[in-house]
């Protein structure tokens, strides 16, 4: 597709503004004239070849062009006779460089991006015309039936429309215009419109009518005109236009997109905050001060700011942009109640949705996936549950046991009030990795079976691991573990406070369970830090004596010595219902330490919410066992169901469906 520019005229109707140079090198702005604006367009719409017609001072329009740097390639035509002449002779000058798709223009046209961006995609020949502009006195009409163009003038007034002459035409459509063209001149008639030579096809020409309404697209013919459409570009100039991004690679899809916004307007991209790419998708790898960096830095961007949550009505109420744009991709889908509500902001203030179709390159999530299998990496596994912290302050574990329940943690998400929430880490639970091995939970299993279970687990996810390490075993032993478990990875190791043969915490005194001494226990801890080799592992100190009614004192005395000691996190237990003794214990620890994490395990305890385990100092909350102990009655279930009624039929409405399966564990 080429270009074909009119620029032979005189523009003797604007008087000094053209008695040194063409028209079409009129200024428009402080920084454009009408034809650099033309040039700047027809390039960003991806024409790079332009056939510009010229006539007098073609010498100085020759030179501005080139000087403009663009990336088109010119063929210049003089039409020597253009005083005398009208442009349907300049274009049978030019008529050897224009065998090809045309976007046909007079060179004293104005239009904005989206005009030319509707025309060059549009699938059939076109005009541009507007429904919504009165019919002008002398300026040029397009009787128009059936959406396709029949004649165009000066003086036609019934069934027309408002036209401009910017044309998209098809190459075998306009090579029936060219032929008449030469016709035209070639008999002498040289004096009259191009059109006059279109209108004797009769619409044969299958010229379509493009409706561009109010979008701007005029023609400059004098002064007023002049003025009237510098208002309207610093208007057009002054609109900004809103998108967000969470990614932390750029790829050709989102400079394609970022191009496509910066037509609208002003463009200002909200980054989305760690914490809500973190809820929402997955650990950002590039965080989010240096995601904004790299935004700032791409040509033609305007501002570069934070988006803190996944909702836009904050940033939308601050900048109130003209536009939001985004891809298509979430009509629907669990990103449906965001754009609702975008939607409903700009509704408010005048605001638009542009929405371009989403880029599902295959190459594009490649590198995507490329990106998500970094996170499994150990280093960068390991180093996430500290950063996870610092970024949340709050954060939520659940138990894992297998792969398939390592998969159910790392993808489970819920979308809520717009937001979406799914569970921050894993937590290798000794119960569960014990009963899911049928054997009970005395540290029967052993290590390199434990590691086994991490290592299922490591291979088809990428969250943060904290790993239940019962008592840590014999100091001697307890060092090789934390440097094992470092190399796999894991983030954390959680020990208690126990001694000889454990048993599970919630028997509590229902069985013989003893408290190791404040000492050996510190200086297991102490060992364990020394053995560690990076500055990302963490040793968790458990402390069992409201499990075993100690009282609340040797707790915090406890705790207070394990921090002593060189614990990275304290995690505090109680088998109660009623969770007022954990709740005074996080008080009186946080009136003394306001830093070390405070680790909870609220399977008994399990009223409280969230947020107000936040509020009262806690940091990680452990749901320690709710994927086995739902998963096994239901398996039983489904057994008794079977055996009682000597087929599968019954049980089938229980079961996930194949296809369910498959969606959970992809095939790479
Ligand atoms: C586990 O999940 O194995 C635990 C937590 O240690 S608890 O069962 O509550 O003791
Ligand atoms: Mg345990």
């Amino acid at each position: 597709m080429r270009a074909l520019i009119l620029n032979s005229g005189l523009g003797s109707r604007m008087g000094v503004l053209t008695s040194e140079h063409p028209k079409c090198m009129t200024e428009i702005s402080p920084r454009e004239t009408i034809l650099s604006r033309q040039l700047r367009l027809l390039a960003d719409a991806g024409v790079d070849e332009v056939v510009m017609t010229t006539g007098l001072f073609d010498e100085v329009l020759v030179n501005y062009c080139r000087s403009l740097e663009l990336p088109i390639r010119f063929t210049f035509v003089k039409n020597p006779v253009y005083a005398d002449t009208n442009y349907i002779y300049s274009i049978y000058c030019a008529r050897e460089h224009l065998d090809d798709d045309i976007v046909l223009m007079h060179g004293d046209i104005v239009f904005e991006a989206e005009v030319l961006d509707k025309l060059v995609a549009s699938p059939v020949s076109c005009m541009t015309v507007s429904s919504t502009l009165p019919l002008p006195e002398k300026d040029f009409k397009a009787v128009v039936k059936d959406g396709i163009v029949q004649k165009v003038g000066i003086e036609f007034f019934d069934d027309a429309m408002e036209a401009q002459a910017l044309y998209l035409l098809k190459r075998n459509d306009w090579k029936l215009w060219l032929d008449k063209i030469v016709e035209f001149c070639e008999a002498g008639k040289t004096k009259v419109y191009a059109e006059n030579a279109l209108n004797e096809l009769d619409g044969k020409a299958n010229i379509h009518a493009l409706d561009v309404q109010d979008l701007l697209c005029q023609e400059i013919d004098n002064p007023e005109d002049l003025a009237n459409v510098s208002g309207r570009l610093k208007e057009i100039e002054n609109r900004t236009v809103y998108m967000t991004f969470s990614t932390d690679i750029i790829h050709g899809g989102h400079i394609q997109i970022i191009r496509k916004a910066q037509k609208l307007g002003k463009l200002i991209i909200g980054v989305l905050s760690d914490e809500a790419v973190a809820n929402y998708k997955r650990f950002p790898l590039v965080p989010a001060t240096e995601r904004m960096v790299m935004f700032e830095n791409i040509a033609g961007v305007y501002k570069v700011v934070e988006q803190k949550t996944l909702s836009y009505r904050e940033n939308l109420e601050k900048f109130k942009p003209d536009f939001v744009v985004h891809g298509d991709d979430w009509v629907t889908g669990f990103q449906k109640p965001v754009r609702d509500e975008v939607v409903s902001i700009l509704a408010a203030y005048g605001g638009k949705l542009v929405e371009f179709p989403y880029a599902n390159d295959q190459k594009y999530k490649d590198l995507d996936n490329r990106a998500k299998a970094e996170l499994s990496l150990p280093d960068v596994r390991r180093s996430r549950l500290k950063k996870l912290l610092e970024m949340k302050g709050l954060v939520t574990v659940m138990e894992a046991h297998s792969g398939i329940t390592g998969l159910i943690v790392e993808k489970t998400c819920v979308y809520q009030d717009g937001g979406t929430k799914q569970f921050d880490a894993m937590w290798v639970s000794s119960l569960c990795d014990s009963t899911a091995k049928g054997k009970p939970d005395i540290e029967l299993v052993d290590m390199t079976s434990r590691f086994r279970t991490i290592d299922d687990i490591m291979e088809v996810t990428t969250k943060p691991i904290i790993f239940d390490g019962d008592t840590g075993g014999l100091t001697e032993h307890f060092v090789y573990t934390v440097r094992s478990l470092e190399r796999m990875g894991v983030s954390m190791i959680i020990i208690e406070d126990k001694t000889g043969l454990k048993k599970n915490s919630l028997f509590g005194t229902e069985v013989q369970q003893t408290q190791d001494s404040i000492e050996n226990f510190s200086a297991k801890i102490r060992a364990g830090k020394a053995a560690q080799k990076t500055p990302d592992f963490m040793i968790c100190a458990r402390i069992e004596s409201l499990i075993l009614e100690r009282g609340m004192d040797d707790a915090l005395t406890r705790a207070f010595a394990f921090v002593e000691a060189g614990a990275d996190a304290i995690m505090i237990h109680s088998r109660k219902k009623d969770p007022s003794e954990i709740k005074e214990f996080i008080e009186k620890f946080r009136a003394q330490d306001k830093a070390t994490p405070i680790v909870l395990v609220p399977t008994s305890f399990n009223t409280v919410y969230e947020e107000e385990w936040k509020e009262l100092g806690a940091n990680i909350i452990i749901y320690a066992n709710q994927l086995t102990r739902t998963g096994f009655p239901a398996m039983q279930n489904a057994a008794r169901t079977i055996l009682e009624n000597h087929r599968a039929k019954e049980c089938d409405d229980t079961c996930m469906s194949i296809k369910e399966i498959i969606n959970l564990i992809p095939e790479e």
